[in-house]
């Protein structure tokens, strides 16, 4: 418990020197010493990781994590140059012990700068980190290598996740039985604050389908974001790429490709004096399926490529200020081969079809004009 000495009132504790009879006030009177107790105080705590190894010894940034939601207070954890390596598998699992590190208490991680700090989590299976209605901040490290079906990089669900000198590249947000979503960042309902930061070569995939299921949808290469708040500030989105999964042989269409630096359903996105270059929404290709009665082989249509750079949907806001997009491209998916067979013999042509999506607005590629509406990207 922490206790204070008092001097009576905090007027005459200002103003109170000692003197060899002990203190006095400005006027000479002297004050009795008391001991006082206060309310109960929350002091933070700073963990250290002193290793680069993963497991649940002292000195990993496992160990930290687990220690850092274990206390009510906002701690700290600092971590020195490196390459930390995340291997402890076990997906699906929220409590930092196996798999992605969980944070479920409000926690700062200061690295020493994205170039110096490094959390990989190529070996691990999972995503890195997972935050869980709590606020999060992110200082100079950089988040490479996870693998999830939402949230590549990071899964915010519900917190205030801030990213401030980071560096997220080669996140995947790989769809298994459908979407993937958020190659570098997933968020469902929360706030995600981004400044002086890096999204590099993360990709949202989304499933390749069987039977009469279209591909799965890959939505934002950098950033999925639904019913949440995304603030984007001197940051850039380079080579990311949003890639939909190709169609069952069912005649199924193949998955949109949408956002490939943000997508953003139902939600909030402001950006500013930030570069989008080289990112691509790719359609995935429609599946072979077989007419029998007609006796033709009808090929699924190929998905669409929605906002190379960003898409918002019609019921999101996006306002993007001050900002170069550059060499982002929206690119619709092919249909397959489309045989067909006459009295004459089997005879093959090319087909090429897309799905219209009107309700979503994206950027033309090469993404001149941040309100270009409605253009669709050009066929393979
Ligand atoms: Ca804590
Ligand atoms: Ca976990």
């Amino acid at each position: 418990m922490l206790r204070s000495w008092s001097f009576g009132s905090s007027a005459t504790q200002r103003e109170s020197r000692r003197t060899k009879h002990g203190y006095r006030g400005r006027h000479g009177n002297r004050c009795r010493l008391e001991v006082e107790t206060l309310e109960q105080r929350l002091a933070p705590a700073v963990f250290n990781v002193t290793t680069t190894a993963d497991g649940l010894g002292a000195g990993t940034l496992r160990a930290a994590s687990i220690a850092a939601n274990a206390t009510a207070e906002h701690d700290f954890i600092r971590m020195g140059p490196g390459v930390y390596t995340l291997t402890l598998a076990g997906a699906g699992e929220n409590l930092a012990a196996t798999g992605d590190l969980d944070i479920t208490n409000n926690v700062t991680i200061i690295g020493a700068g994205f170039t110096n700090t490094i959390i990989d989590a190529s070996a691990l299976g999972d995503r890195a980190f997972h935050v869980l209605g709590v606020n999060a901040k992110f200082w100079g490290v950089t988040i490479q290598g996870g693998t999830a079906e939402q949230g590549g990089g990071i899964s915010n669900n519900g917190g205030n996740l801030s990213l401030i000198h980071c560096r997220l590249r080669n996140n995947i947000a790989q769809g298994i039985t459908g979407d993937g979503q958020g190659g570098g960042v997933y968020q469902k309902d929360g706030t995600l604050n981004v400044k002086w930061s890096l999204f590099v070569n993360n990709r949202a995939i989304g499933a390749a389908m069987s039977g009469v299921s279209d591909g799965g949808e890959g939505e934002g290469g950098g950033i999925f974001n639904e019913d949440g708040r995304v603030n984007v500030h001197f940051s850039a989105f380079l080579r990311n790429k949003a890639i939909g999964g190709q169609g069952g042989s069912g005649i199924a269409s193949g998955g949109d490709g949408i956002g490939g630096g943000i997508a953003n359903v139902d939600g909030h996105v402001f950006v500013s004096f930030s570069l989008f270059k080289g990112n691509e929404a790719i359609g995935g290709r429609g599946g072979d399926g077989e007419d029998f009665e007609e006796e033709v082989i009808v090929p699924g249509t190929g998905g669409d490529g929605l906002g190379g750079a960003i898409n918002s949907q019609t019921n999101g806001h996006r306002k993007v200020l001050t900002s170069a997009l550059l060499h982002n491209r929206a690119l619709g998916g092919a249909g397959r081969r489309r045989r067909q067979w006459s009295r004459r013999g089997r005879r093959r042509r090319r087909f090429r079809s897309r799905r219209r999506h009107p309700q979503c607005l994206w950027l033309v590629p090469g993404g001149q004009g941040v309100n270009a509406h409605g253009k669709r990207g050009r066929r393979r």
